[in-house]
């Protein structure tokens, strides 16, 4: 029996004392809640953790968010350019691009605005095939991502190095579509999905954050959605 129990108030140790019956139910649910850790928003333990993030809502759909205008990009003019504090700047077309080998990886998408698409598949370059040739200097510690639309987002290359971030080409077995970023965006898994660059055109290595269009308009530099990192 610990201390708790022990220490009783005198008058329910007094005869004729009728402790207050419990719901041993309610109790045991209650009990369980706390040996699972719900609610918990610290979400401390990677292993039982839930899927969804805290503050998201699970959708079936796939949304569009951009800044309105969607480049309309020929695969067969494309072409990918990356520089910037790296020893080897360069620049691939499609077919050059494709000649990296893709690879094929299933994620969860999670959104800064709320919503959350579970097991999305995806084919694409391996980003790290992608640092292998550009050779980031050592005193690079971001890239910024630039899109055909203006947009622009820059992540770390500690981010950049996760084993699951791709230049996309395909979604669900199709290529990606016009609206989804096509022919080539960027996807970053464990970042909000703002991180993930549609349309990219080129990639530019900075020494220190040099921000983004979204991150200079109050949203998070990084945009962990397990820490809720939404804006700030
Ligand atoms: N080039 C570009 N990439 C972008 C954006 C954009 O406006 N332009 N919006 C970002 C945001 S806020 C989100 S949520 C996702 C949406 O991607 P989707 O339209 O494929 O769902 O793209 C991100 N990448
Ligand atoms: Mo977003």
């Amino acid at each position: 029996m610990n201390l708790y129990d022990r220490f009783r108030h005198p008058v329910e140790r007094s005869p004729g004392f009728d402790p207050i019956p419990v719901k041993p139910r309610l109790v045991a649910v209650k009990q369980q809640a706390v040996a699972e850790g719900k609610r918990l928003t610290g979400q401390a333990d990677p292993a039982r953790r839930k899927r969804l993030p805290p503050g998201q809502e699970r959708v079936t759909s796939f949304p569009v968010l951009d800044l309105g205008s969607r480049p309309l990009i020929d695969r067969n003019s494309w072409s990918i350019t990356w520089g910037g504090l790296c020893a080897a700047p360069g620049k691939l077309d499609w077919q050059e691009f494709n000649n990296i080998g893709p690879v094929d990886k299933l994620c969860d998408i999670h959104c800064v605005t709320g919503w959350s698409r579970f097991d999305n598949r995806w084919r694409g370059i391996l980003m790290t095939a992608l640092l292998d040739r550009a050779r980031p200097a050592p005193q690079a510690t971001h890239a910024i991502f630039k899109g055909h639309d203006g947009f622009g987002t820059a992540l770390t290359l500690t981010d950049l190095k996760q084993p699951d971030v791709l230049l996309a080409t395909d979604w669900e077995g199709r290529p990606l579509t016009r609206e989804h970023g096509g022919p080539v965006r960027l996807v970053v898994p464990h970042l909000y999905f703002w991180k993930s660059a549609k349309w990219v055109k080129q990639i530019w290595f900075t020494e220190g954050d040099p921000g983004g269009y979204w991150e200079n308009r109050g949203y998070h530099h990084r945009g962990d959605p397990w820490k809720e990192e939404r804006y700030g």
